[in-house]
């Protein structure tokens, strides 16, 4: 496929839905209606953050994908979370029309249910949110391209960390690159699903859809050229989406997709699509990372100190598993990197918090 090739989405988006009940392809159920429902005072009505973009978003509601705004300003949901995005993607929210009654206003979000969150590339202390209510992730990564070291254990991490069940994606399998889906393979530990597809020959596709959780959202993450549109596009069974070819020299994508956007499959089961993201910084741990290294975890339990780091300590049940050969030490590696790249933070933030206290002007 080339350049040439590439659809522009926007108006197409909006056809996919064009439902009898469009809230309902987005998943809208009782226990949803329950959650929102003490936000639906007045004339609010129920609607769901389908794509952002500079200046307004699109919701869906009762009526189809509208042209909206967000007006966050009254809303407690928000003030409670300030440390996060305001609205997100697949987000759940009481919207109203405004005086004109032409632009719809998100006014008030439902408390996120699970999120996809990193570490917001311009202010680290914040998380930025790419994905909401989103019950699995599809850890995309394209078997032609290097394998950046721990690439895959970080998403994990993240998926975990906002309680998402992530499965792990490898693309263009129709490439024949065994080396590449070992190394794809060595980074998943046991229990969480891990495929192979091809949108040239469909290899994977019916595995793929079995994972799924229906009547659920499942977003979309990986960097830019990794075939995460072609897999809403091969599971859609439409070129609803716009996908482009790589860079031949270095396999490196074009950024094609710009926004993050929600796609109804039916019966309430969405994907949510993301553009191409490089820089996936961990944000904070409260158990996403032992969640994301089971077999580390797991062996910990045998360690001769309770609070062994697994790294060099005397007695350490993780370098024996190493040494007989049971787990690889970039497994280990790996999991001491994020470790420490997520202390740092944690370090950050406290010191953020002793300034404040102190009354002074935080930085960060
Ligand atoms: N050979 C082969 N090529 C594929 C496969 N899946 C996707 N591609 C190609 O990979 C390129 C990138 O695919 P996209 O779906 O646009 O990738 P993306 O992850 O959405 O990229 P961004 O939107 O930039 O983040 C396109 O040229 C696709 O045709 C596959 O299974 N096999
Ligand atoms: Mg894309
Ligand atoms: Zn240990």
């Amino acid at each position: 496929m080339t350049d040439a090739d590439a659809v522009h989405d926007g108006e197409a988006m909006s056809d996919l839905w064009d439902l009898d009940d469009p809230l309902a392809a987005a998943g809208l159920n009782d226990e949803i209606r329950e959650r929102l429902g003490p936000l639906l005072t007045g004339d609010r009505q129920p609607a769901r953050v389908a794509r952002i973009e500079y200046g307004g978003c699109h919701l869906v509601t009762a009526d189809g994908r509208r042209p909206g705004v967000a007006r966050l300003g009254r809303t407690s949901v928000y003030d409670d979370d300030r440390s996060s995005t305001p609205l997100a993607v697949g987000d759940w929210v009481a919207a109203e029309y405004d005086d004109t009654k032409d632009r719809l206003l998100a006014v008030e979000v439902m408390p996120r249910e699970q999120r996809i969150g990193r570490r917001d590339p311009s202010r680290e202390l914040l998380e930025q949110v790419l994905a909401s209510n989103c019950a699995a992730v599809l850890v995309v990564h394209a078997l032609d391209r290097p394998l950046r070291p721990s690439r895959i254990e970080r998403s994990l991490v993240l998926a975990h960390e906002g309680g998402v069940e992530p499965i792990v994606v490898a693309t263009k399998a129709d490439l024949d690159l065994p080396e590449e889906w070992a190394a794809v393979q060595a980074e998943v530990p046991k229990g969480t699903p891990v495929v192979a597809v091809s949108k040239r020959d469909g290899r994977g596709f019916d595995d793929l859809t079995s994972l799924l959780p229906a009547g659920r959202t499942t977003a979309l993450i990986g960097e830019s050229g990794a075939g995460k549109s072609s897999i809403v596009n091969a599971l859609l069974g439409a070129e609803v989406l716009a996908t482009a070819a790589v860079r031949g020299s270095d396999a490196k994508g074009r950024h094609t997709t710009t926004a993050r956007e929600l796609v109804p499959l039916g019966g309430g089961t969405c994907l949510l699509d993301t553009p191409g993201t490089r820089e996936l910084g961990l944000v904070r741990d409260t158990g996403g990372l032992a969640a994301a290294f089971v077999d580390i975890d797991e062996l910990a339990i045998d360690c001769r100190f309770a609070n062994c780091r697994h790294d060099g300590e005397a007695g350490c049940a993780v370098q024996a598993a190493i040494e007989a050969g049971e787990i690889a030490d970039a497994r280990r590696r790996s999991f001491v990197e994020l470790r420490a790249e997520i202390e740092e933070l944690d370090e950050k933030r406290v010191a953020r918090e002793q300034r404040i206290g102190e009354g002074r002007r935080p930085r960060g």
